[in-house]
């Protein structure tokens, strides 16, 4: 496996690259002077390109409800929230309206000139919209987006570099799906493969684990929970464990594919907590995020008292 020295010399920035480190510092000036709790939160897939240029790349299941869900809760707890999340996948409040739901709220007026939510929506979509318009109007949410593993890399960094001066005020709530692999630059087709040839042979290379430096070097004060995703039950304890004895930070929330909405497991250093959804919950459509995110602010605190 290179390191992230190697992966950061080898992939380029992506071409708005200036643009979004300007918006993160920007935004993280405006809330550092109110001393305000923030969080970076990752959501989404990363897609590995196969080519230079890209027709076709190796993606994953991620959608993004995880890290979409909790971003309004942490809003909700009173946090600034950076959204670093993969184009297109989904985002806090919109996610409510997606596809077909969205219209199925609507109503034509009888002249059809206008047009207006369904009474029987009304109250779903006040609070969203309230919520929504508090979060925009207060500046409360940053948006970035990114969509290949490598301008996740350099997005996520220039993330850190700006919350670097909030110490232990920040979290970071490493959500995402970022994949374990990939076909460096010098190694990818610089055109479409063509099926011609016969079956391409792409050997994929193990991409360097962003979490050292982040625990390290970039944001070594703050708070940090990362995700475990496994499908075989028997290792996902022992791998969340494992992680987080490896790189020494917080939190490692572990979940398994088939169950992570309504069931994970909270691993810190000298504890391990399942947190689940019950029957009743899942009936009255409780998000387990709201349970997550509940459970990360009141061991942020903790740790925040701790350090003072
Ligand atoms: C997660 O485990 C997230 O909870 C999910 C959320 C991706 C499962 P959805 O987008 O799913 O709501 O459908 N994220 C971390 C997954 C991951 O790749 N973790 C790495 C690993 O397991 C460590 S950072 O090795």
């Amino acid at each position: 496996m290179g390191t992230c020295e190697e992966f950061y010399s080898t992939n380029s920035p992506p071409n708005d690259y200036e643009e979004k480190q300007k918006l993160l510092r920007e935004f993280c000036e405006l809330h550092i002077k109110n001393k305000q709790y923030i969080v970076l939160i990752t959501s989404g897939g990363t897609t590995v390109p196969l080519e230079h240029n890209t027709v076709r790349f190796v993606d994953n299941f991620s959608g993004g409800v995880r890290g979409a869900a909790s971003a309004e809760y942490f809003l909700k707890s009173g946090y600034a929230v950076i959204f670093l999340h993969r184009l297109k996948s989904l985002e806090p409040f919109t996610r409510h309206f997606s596809g077909q739901k969205f219209l199925e709220m609507l109503d034509l007026d009888e002249k059809q000139s206008s047009i207006k939510v369904k009474s029987t929506f009304v109250d779903t979509v006040a609070p969203i919209l309230r919520s929504y318009k508090a979060a925009q109007e207060g500046g409360k949410i940053l948006y970035i987006n990114f969509t290949t593993l490598s301008e996740y890399f350099w997005l996520l960094r220039a993330a850190c570099e700006s919350l670097y001066d909030f110490g232990p005020h920040a979290l970071l709530y490493l959500a995402a799906a970022v994949s374990d692999f990939f076909v460096p630059p010098n190694e990818m087709a610089t055109h479409k493969i063509q099926s011609g040839s016969g079956p391409p042979k792409i050997q994929l290379q193990l991409v360097p684990k962003l979490l050292a430096p982040i625990v390290n070097n970039w944001v070594p004060n703050a708070f940090i929970v990362s995700f475990k995703l496994e499908t075989d039950e028997n290792i996902l304890i022992s791998k969340s464990r494992g992680a987080l004895n490896k790189y020494k930070h917080n939190l490692v929330i572990g979940n398994m594919l088939q169950t992570r909405r309504t069931r994970v497991i909270f691993v810190s250093p000298d504890n391990q907590e399942e947190v689940k959804l019950s029957r009743e919950q899942i009936i009255d459509g409780i998000e387990i995020e709201k349970k997550i995110v509940h459970k990360v602010v009141t061991e942020h605190c903790k740790f925040i008292q701790k350090q003072s």
